[in-house]
């Protein structure tokens, strides 16, 4: 087995085996989808979220769209990590950032770095003209919660910020673009030594082809493994009916994650289910956030499905390397 570096023995980590029929590298929870509107008060949708093991138990940071349709984020807790008790309430910052304030606020990714767990989540507000950009906060217990400096100008989204420093500086990839290309984007790394000024910016990878033709954001918090870095993102591929998002992986060099060792040519995950096809963005799986067990090499994947719900899927560190070898573009 491939080993989990710096990485987190989660021995309650929801899990199911692969059922026997499956050839796929992921295979579906049967509780799916295990979020829905029905889960917080007066809401349209609730997706795109985040979770992460905590004490023993699971905290997370849940996108809900309310019926205003106004996005906000929302804190929650699980002892299972799929039957979840979400506040109606969204949520709230201990401290104010000159030149900011809390407005819409979506896709949040959560990254535990140096005994703090960092929120980065893409908002719109009228300090930035409503334009998107990434909002970045930090808590510790996940009952108080404080907003930091935006790391980037807009537009920019899907930040992933690397659970340890590399080479003396902190590294979050995101997903720049252009306001009037929303279909066109790749993925950058920029470099902080404080967790406040970001630069060295750097290009990544970029869209190539097949399902990840049109655009790619990186998704969930990036896993360490003796292999290289497991990057799993989401690409989009346009069609005569609009855009459809997947989910894909890559392996990324341990010293330099900026250098793309292996890159999936074929998905690993792709709206198939009835909650991923149909719904307010139909054909959306949206890969946000996983738990990895460091001792099994058990892989928890959240995502969001069709932008109103969120489903969990199963994948080992072994599979997703040895799929990625395979099938490298
Ligand atoms: C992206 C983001 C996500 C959304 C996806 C599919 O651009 O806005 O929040 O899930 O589109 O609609």
């Amino acid at each position: 087995m491939a080993k989990v570096l710096n990485g987190t023995s989660i021995p309650n980590i929801p899990w199911e085996e692969k059922p026997a029929s499956c050839k796929d590298v992921c295979w579906r929870s049967s509780h799916n989808p295990i979020l829905t509107r029905d889960d917080i008060e007066d809401a349209n949708s609730l997706f795109n979220s985040s979770v992460i093991a905590y004490k023993g138990e699971f905290r997370g940071i849940f996108r809900c769209d309310k019926t205003d349709m106004l996005p906000l984020l929302h804190k929650g807790k699980s002892k299972d990590g799929i039957n979840w008790d979400i506040d109606d309430e969204p949520l709230k910052f201990e401290n104010e950032v000159e030149g900011q304030r809390y407005e819409y606020g979506y896709d949040p990714r959560i990254c535990e770095l140096e005994g703090k767990y960092y929120i980065i989540w893409c908002r719109n507000s009228a300090t930035s003209n409503w334009d998107p950009t990434l909002g970045m906060a930090w808590t510790e217990d996940f009952e108080s919660f404080h907003l930091m400096q935006n790391p980037f100008l807009p537009y920019n989204r899907n930040g992933s910020l690397f659970p340890r420093k590399i080479n003396g500086y902190y590294l979050m990839f995101s997903r720049p673009m252009a306001p009037n290309l929303p279909t066109v984007g790749s993925i950058y790394a920029s470099k902080s030594k404080d967790l406040e000024f970001w630069g060295h910016h750097s290009f990544v990878m970029g869209p190539k082809g097949g399902w990840q033709s049109c655009k790619i954001g990186s998704g969930p918090t990036p896993i360490e493994t003796d292999e290289g870095w497991l990057l799993i993102y989401h690409g989009v591929k346009k069609t005569c009916n609009g855009l459809c998002y997947y989910a894909g992986v890559a392996i990324l060099d341990l010293d330099d994650p900026t250098k793309v060792l292996y890159r999936s040519k074929k998905y690993i995950l792709s709206p198939r289910e009835l909650y991923e096809c149909v719904g307010d963005v139909p054909n959306v799986v949206f890969p946000v956030s996983t738990l990895c067990d460091a001792d099994t090499g058990r892989i928890a994947l959240y995502y969001g499905a069709a932008d109103t719900y969120v489903g969990v899927a199963f994948t080992t560190v072994d599979e997703l390397i040895k799929f990625t070898k395979e099938n490298s573009l």
